[in-house]
């Protein structure tokens, strides 16, 4: 075989165990030969025959439905053959090992996405996506999948390469012509076409971090001081007696770990003990345990009595922990210090009061974690995105703020190197960029005429 033509290659298509059918996959040049040899008959392109199969020394496997779907019209781009066989795996095995034995190998996993990524049948987002509706766990997150896999993703992203390639052809041959006498910048409106670019950046980013929060989860910590009530909160929060609450102090020594299941976003909630100078050995323990998981935490709930000085607590508790994470400030007991269940802010920080007691205010809380991080909700034709896709699409928007920012201050050059840095990220998700696509592109679209 040379290596232009790759091996032929077979795998079991649907789930290992007893069933009534498997499917066994097979694509790569042998395809066809193989359904001659295995089925007696000259396979007709994308037709369901109904056959006999025969593995080594012509022994019968078995007998059912065999296709064949010729390259490059093939979910691999290449020829495929599929057995439909009884769901025994004794069946399965002596197909394969007779494959094998004919020339072909066993598939690596994701192989078959893999070939057809790279004869361009799917991009990576959509190759993605196929793992990803397999393995979506709701329903919710299967249609996100498909969305994904039918290119809703890949398409905003390519809309944005496509706008920023323009306008890189713009830049690079403005700087050809910079001797002249004309403002390519202000002519080009070079500002106004960078900013629809970073607003749909960042648009796609949030819908895509988004969905990467469904999926992941997020780790929340509620800190404070004791008798504030944290463990108050953590019980109003998942409607169930979590934790123990007391009036003494101290009640919380050790981190609690819960599950919140939040608008269908998984969170984890960690309460913990409460803040403060202690002799206590086992509160010292609790509280270097709070601070520990503070620090790998995504965001902290920071509870406060609201009838204390709020900015003065709230500034003595982030002295003691010196963490630069999202913070939210909860007011809580506002049942006892006369004040409405609502949402204001202290300092930079969003805050809520609420009275855990008695559920006040939990779904404006609900609502300000979710703002905090940036969450929506999916809507309709939500695409689902992957972590990868968040940090390219991260890092495309810093390339893209910096462009701003020379553009307001310098040349022209440096724009340049920033478009083409984004587009190198936002290429990076659908794995479609390379050079040759901008200078097409360049050619195609400028008669220079030198
Ligand atoms: N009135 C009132 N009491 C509360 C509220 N939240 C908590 N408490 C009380 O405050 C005390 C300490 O609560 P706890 O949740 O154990 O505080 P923690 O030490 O921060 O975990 C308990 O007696 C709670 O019943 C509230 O919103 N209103
Ligand atoms: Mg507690």
């Amino acid at each position: 075989m040379t290596p232009s033509c790759p091996e032929t290659i077979v795998a079991l298509a649907t789930a290992p165990g007893r069933s009534g059918v498997a499917i066994v996959r097979v694509s790569g040049a042998l395809a066809y030969s193989l359904v001659e040899r295995i089925c007696k008959l000259k396979p007709k392109p994308r037709y369901n025959h109904f056959a006999k199969f025969y593995g080594k020394g012509e022994v019968l496997i078995d007998e059912g439905l065999v296709s064949f779907f010729p390259g490059p019209n093939s979910f691999t781009g290449e020829d495929v053959a599929e057995f439909h066989c009884h769901g025994s795996m004794v069946v399965v095995a002596a197909l394969q090992a007779y494959m094998v034995q004919q020339g072909a190998r066993l598939a690596e996993p994701g192989e078959f996405s893999k070939r057809a990524f790279l004869n361009h049948k799917l991009d990576l987002t959509q190759a993605e996506a196929i793992a990803d509706l397999i393995d979506a766990s709701s329903v919710q997150g299967a249609q996100m999948a498909l969305q994904s896999l039918q290119g809703v993703f890949s398409k905003q992203v390519d809309a944005i390469v496509s706008d920023l390639t323009q306008l890189r052809v713009y830049i690079e041959a403005s700087l050809d012509f910079s001797e002249e006498d004309i403002d390519f910048i202000s002519d080009g409106d070079v500002a106004g076409r960078l900013d629809t670019l970073v607003n749909r950046t960042r648009a796609l980013l949030d819908d895509a971090s988004s969905t990467v929060m469904m999926q992941q989860g997020l780790q929340v910590v509620l800190l404070g001081k004791p008798n504030v009530g944290k463990s108050s909160l953590l019980n109003a929060l998942l409607g169930d007696d979590r934790a123990i609450v007391t009036d003494q102090a101290g009640t919380t020594r050790d981190v609690i770990q819960a599950k919140w299941h939040c608008d269908g976003v998984p969170l984890e909630v960690l309460d913990t003990a409460g803040l403060h100078h202690s002799s206590d050995q086992i509160e010292q323990e609790g509280i270097r345990r709070t601070k520990s998981a503070a620090a790998k935490a995504n965001m902290l709930l920071v509870v406060l009595d609201s009838s204390a000085d709020l900015e003065q607590e709230l500034a003595s508790l982030a002295e003691s922990l010196a963490l630069d994470l999202p913070m939210l400030v909860i007011a809580n007991k506002c049942d006892l210090s006369n004040e409405k269940a609502r949402c204001s802010s202290l300092g930079k920080h969003p805050l809520v009061y609420i009275s855990a007691k008695h559920g006040d205010g939990v779904a404006l809380l609900k609502q300000a974690i979710f703002d905090l991080l940036g969450y929506q909700c999916p809507h309709e034709g939500q695409f689902m995105a992957r972590a990868r896709h968040v940090e390219a699409l991260e890092l495309a928007l810093k390339d893209l703020h910096h462009g701003q920012e020379v553009l307001r201050t310098s040349a022209c050059e440096l724009l340049a190197q920033d478009l083409y840095q984004a587009q190198q990220y936002l290429g990076s998700i659908t794995g479609q960029i390379s050079a040759d696509d901008l200078l097409g592109e360049i050619f195609s679209s400028f008669c220079i005429g030198k």
